[in-house]
């Protein structure tokens, strides 16, 4: 080497497929980079608004690798809301380019998985578990709607410069545990809040005795973490992987320079891991099976983009096979693909799980939002998917653990929690030649280029998406609600039986914080009517779980124009300043305490603190306290202009 020469400076994953893919921001430097993202996904729940942004972007068709529409969360169809949206998102893709995965092929994490991941790549979804493909070496993100509108028309997407956790595991999980105890360790170490700005990848020799699928389980699930994704190498399990998905072309072998440095790692010994379970009303309340055993359960529901894959509901044949489940629980199982179907009815898993007794559902996420399957008052519900906030199940009283598929089926047998190391099944191999067939992708012929002069079919129920207004010099305002710490967007917009009014923002504004306090649309209304604007009081980790960004926009549809909370969750901040809703961090986070619902608030020049330093001054009753917005020049635009849609010429 030359004397002068700089030493090339040894990577980790995270940081080589970031310094590919960088547009904006220097990572020693700048706390916020933009990165190109190359293959975009929506889900048909967040997608119908995401187009309809994309289509106000006047672009003739989608400008990155690849753009996939999948249909999976509202296929129940009790009413024509479903459907509609279902063909809109149809003639949507095939005007603009992108591939149409019709209701009934699967669950978007785990096809997107099976045939189109690729490592090294980024990718950005509008759903808050796309960090899936962090289980093949890709830079996976969950996002809001418009953020991915943005993306298919070439632009950039921001993320805060991440701080990278190395996770060293060594060993190989004892029989009976699963990829789902080790997330759910993860989770018991670092909870569900305090990991913002974090990517969590994984090395270290435990890699290579994890499948593909176990991986993704594990990346899945760091969602739950509130990190902004996580990563795995990309290895020989991996080239297999995508050998057996006729995909070996795409392999591309991605793993840490030796040398590499993390900005904290620990290490995680498989061999110690034990089953456990996440127990009401957080994926991040940890408890070990051995507590709970003999716990009667009235319903288990196996699936999700969690775990769904070939491995896992294969693995629950193999502990059910001959058997009946207990006469007093209902077992339910939702399969991640039609390929997974296909392998299981091939090998005869199918037939087991029909003879056991098992309700067969369908491939789509269905029971995991609420959709269907809601378990009786009061009921013990085991679940293999990933979150068990309060009331999502469809059921208030509902007790929901989160569990491994191995614990679940140990459990199906008797009716009570059961540790499934007490008999554990035989490891499934990985298939060496999955089955293909792409029949349910439509306009694959068409991608990226569209079908120009395309009609989009637009249904009753499908209206335009609200525009906001430039942020005012000074607010006087109401707190329109106060809430605790850990307010999820499920409690802030209900899925389940309000799912329907996705594409439909004057009628899903309805239910905006239904379960905490059904009057806020009402009052908020009768407040702007009244000249005054709405700001929501909050605790800590304000937005935990889902990307919807309805839990930003149907607000800023009510007059909401300031969060206060003690801490805000990444995504949902993020979708905040894209509908330009201030959100404010309290200095001193006591403040809190001395705020009431419907109290008034004035914000004295709020918009020069926003242009500025980002310190307001907040006047409530008698007392005066001070509150924090730190925005990127990027973001005070945004919130400038009234949002992202507004800031477009
Ligand atoms: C979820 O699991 O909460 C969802 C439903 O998939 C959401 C997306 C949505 O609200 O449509 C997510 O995780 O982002
Ligand atoms: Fe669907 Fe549930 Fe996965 Fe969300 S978490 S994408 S609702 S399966």
């Amino acid at each position: 080497m030359k004397k002068n020469m700089k030493k090339t400076e040894a990577l980790n994953v995270t940081r080589k497929i970031i310094a590919a893919h960088l547009v904006e921001g220097d990572p020693a430097k700048d706390s916020e980079l933009g990165i190109r993202i190359d293959q975009t996904l929506t889900q048909d729940a967040t997608g119908t608004m995401a187009y309809l942004q994309f289509e106000s972007m006047d672009v003739p068709h989608v400008r990155n690798e690849l753009a996939v529409s999948y249909v999976d969360h509202n296929t129940v169809q009790i009413g024509f809301e479903n459907a509609d949206d279902h063909d809109f998102l149809a003639s949507v893709a095939k005007k603009y380019g992108i591939i149409y995965s019709k209701a009934g092929n699967g669950i978007c994490h785990q096809l997107h998985l099976e045939r189109f991941g690729k490592p090294g790549k980024t990718l950005l979804g509008s759903d808050s578990h796309t960090p899936t493909g962090g289980g093949i070496g890709m830079i996976a993100i969950g996002a809001g709607g418009i953020d991915i509108a943005v993306a298919m028309a070439g632009g950039a997407f921001h993320i805060p410069t991440p701080k990278v956790r190395g996770i060293k595991l060594v060993g190989k999980l004892p029989k009976g545990t699963s990829a789902k105890d080790v997330i759910l360790k993860v989770l018991s170490t670092y909870g569900t809040k305090g990991n913002v700005g974090w990517i969590f990848e994984y090395f270290g020799p435990g890699v290579k005795t994890l499948d593909v699928p176990s991986r993704a389980t594990i990346t899945n699930m760091g969602a739950e973490l509130g990190v902004t994704t996580s990563v795995f190498p990309s290895d020989s399990v991996t080239k297999q992987f995508l050998a057996a998905q006729c995909r070996a072309k795409d392999w591309v072998e991605l793993v840490a320079d030796k040398g590499a440095k993390y900005d904290d790692t620990v290490t995680i010994d498989l061999s110690k891991i034990e089953p456990l379970m996440a127990a009401p009303h957080s994926p991040g309340n940890i408890v070990t099976v051995k507590k709970m055993k003999g716990t009667k359960v009235n319903q288990i529901m196996i699936g999700s983009c969690t775990n769904s894959s070939y491995r896992d509901i294969r693995t629950v044949a193999l502990a059910l096979k001959g058997k009946h489940v207990a006469d007093d629980v209902e077992v339910g199982i939702a399969c991640g693909s039609r390929q997974v179907v296909n392998m299981l009815a091939a090998d005869g898993s199918l037939a087991i799980l029909v003879k056991a007794g098992c309700r067969i559902l369908e491939n789509a996420c269905g029971f995991c939002i609420g959709a269907h399957m809601s378990p009786r008052t009061g009921a013990v519900s085991l679940r293999t998917n990933n979150r068990n906030f309060e009331g999502r199940s469809g059921t208030k009283s509902a007790q929901v653990y989160l569990v491994s598929p191995e614990t679940a089926a140990a459990s199906a047998l008797t009716g009570k929690v059961e540790d499934p190391r007490k008999k554990p099944v035989a490891a499934v191999p990985a298939p060496k030649k999955f089955p293909i067939d792409d029949e349910m992708f439509l306009y694959r012929k068409t991608a990226r280029k569209g079908v120009k002069g395309t009609e989009i079919v637009r249904g009753p129920n499908i209206a335009p998406v609200p525009k906001g207004v430039p942020l005012a010099e000074s607010l006087k305002a109401v707190c329109a609600i106060k809430v605790e710490d850990k307010i999820t967007t499920d409690h802030i917009m209900p899925a389940g039986a309000r799912l329907k009014f996705r594409s439909n923002i004057p009628e899903y504004a309805k239910f905006v914080f239904e379960p905490c306090d059904p009057k806020f649309h009402d009052n908020c209304l009768a407040n702007v009517k009244a000249g005054l604007a709405n700001v929501i009081v909050a605790g800590e980790s304000y937005g935990q779980g889902s990307s919807r960004e309805h839990a930003a926009l149907c607000p800023m549809y009510l007059g909401v124009k300031a969060v206060l909370a003690k801490s805000i969750e990444r995504i949902h901040r993020a979708n905040l300043i894209n509908f330009g809703i201030v959100p404010f961090i309290f200095d001193n986070a006591k403040d809190y305490d001395s705020l009431k619902a419907g109290e008034k608030l004035e914000f004295a020049d709020i918009r020069k603190a926003v242009e500025g330093d980002g310190k307001v001054t907040v006047k409530a009753g008698g007392k005066t306290f001070t509150a924090t917005t730190s925005l990127s020049d990027r973001e005070k635009e945004l919130i400038l202009a009234g949002g992202l849609l507004a800031s477009l010429k």
